[in-house]
């Protein structure tokens, strides 16, 4: 078997994602998600330009050694552009070796840890009473844990809230050049703890409780946050501070016994290695697209198991319905599987560019069994939406001085 053809898809029903098709010379084909959100084109290029060429006759069986060929033998390792297009390509071999096996991938990896997925939604508000509302609506749907972001009062347009759209920043495509938007740390901190009391004092502890810095406090202010939200007893406290030194994150570990997670942007497990040898985290949030695939995913899940670090990847509405699945594959079998986040299943608009194996049950999501990855690709209903240049908000502190978003 032979690779004969990869087709690159952009298409923007509702957002901008980037599909990779790998076509075989024996009419197997199989769906990657090279998404990156607000550089989209970027990976277009690295895939058109410097990794299809080199994969065109290649055996598509031959996953790891292909994987190793894109990463090692790139001398240009690691970064979310190349991560991104090696994890495109990554998931649709897994998708085509599952469809010549007559198998669903969670069972290439290994087999089934569990039957469904433990998820996370999201209820997020403008004001303390708006969030909670949106929360006893999830815990209504069947929701056992749930993250909780709002606005802060004093500041416009916080991260986490619905701002003017009222719809999320990952599911709008209208943003042709970055907005920005006002951060205080000493407003948020001065106003968070509450509304997690609230959550508390209306619903009790049954619910389990999110919370996402988005990477916005330094190390000890972050240790900070953690003890004061000890009471509260939240599952994690997530992107508490950047770790781009990950020595950071022993600073807050050594103030409290908040849980904390953290990769939504990391690429490789170079990002991680120290904070789970050191058991500095609980969960890891790394994509299997922007970290390169399965064939790593399912190397750092066994790394982390190791260290007690249970996974919990990143499932914004800004990876596409493949990247979804392939997290169901391997949540399913990773025996440290911890939680997924998940913001539903998107619009119709959505779902009819992408059929995919997953629904939602009281809480859980359950995977079809279908050879491969299980979703499919509707390139005339794609082609219908062209991609739209989109980026995410930037963040200014109040004396004008750039923040992290
Ligand atoms: O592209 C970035 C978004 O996906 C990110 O802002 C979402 O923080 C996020 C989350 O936890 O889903
Ligand atoms: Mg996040």
């Amino acid at each position: 078997m032979k690779i004969q053809e990869v087709k690159v898809f952009v298409s923007c029903p509702g957002r901008n994602f980037v599909t990779v098709k790998v076509i075989t010379d024996e009419g197997v084909y199989g769906l990657g998600d090279a998404t990156l959100n607000g550089r989209e084109m970027a990976v277009v290029a690295y895939l058109e330009e410097h990794i299809i060429p080199c994969l065109l006759g290649r055996d598509p069986q031959q996953i790891e050694d292909i994987w190793q060929y894109l990463y090692k033998g790139a001398y240009w390792r690691k970064g979310p552009v190349t991560m991104a297009a090696i994890g495109g390509i990554d998931m649709a071999l897994w998708d085509i070796k599952g469809k010549i096996a007559g198998l669903p991938v969670y069972q290439l990896l290994g087999g089934k840890s569990r039957e469904s997925v433990m998820v996370y939604g999201h209820a997020n508000g403008e004001t303390i009473k708006e969030t909670l509302d949106n929360l006893g609506k999830l815990i209504d749907q069947g929701f056992k844990a749930v993250r909780l972001q709002c606005a802060i009062p004093g500041l416009e347009g916080t991260y986490g809230t619905l701002g003017e759209k009222k719809d999320y920043y990952e599911l709008q495509s209208d943003r042709p050049l970055p907005p920005e938007q006002l951060w205080s740390t000493s407003k948020y901190m001065n106003f968070i703890p509450e509304l997690f009391e609230q959550a508390r004092q209306q619903y009790g502890y049954a619910v389990q409780l999110v919370h996402d810095v988005h990477s916005r406090l330094t190390p000890i202010e972050a240790a900070n946050l953690g003890k004061l939200l000890e009471p509260y007893k939240l599952l994690f406290l997530e992107d508490a501070s950047p770790a781009d030194n990950q020595d950071g994150y022993q600073i807050i570990r050594n103030h409290t016994t908040t849980p904390l997670a953290i990769g939504e942007v990391f690429n490789t497990v170079w990002d991680a290695k120290d904070l789970i040898v050191n058991q500095a985290i609980d969960y890891l949030r790394i994509a299997s697209t922007h970290g390169g695939g399965i064939t790593p995913l399912k190397k750092i899940a066994n790394f982390a198991d190791m260290f007690n670090v249970r996974m919990a990847p990143h499932g914004a509405p800004d990876l596409s319905p493949i990247c979804h699945a392939a997290h169901a594959h391997l949540n399913i079998w990773a025996p440290n599987f911890g939680i997924q986040e998940f913001i539903g299943f998107g619009t119709e608009k959505l779902n009819s560019v992408f059929s995919h194996p997953l629904s939602f049950d009281n809480g859980y999501i359950r995977l079809q069994d279908k050879p491969g990855l299980g979703v499919e690709y509707h390139e005339e209903e794609a082609a219908k939406y062209k991609y739209k240049r989109s980026y995410l908000p930037v963040t200014r502190l109040e004396d004008g001085t750039l923040w992290f978003w």
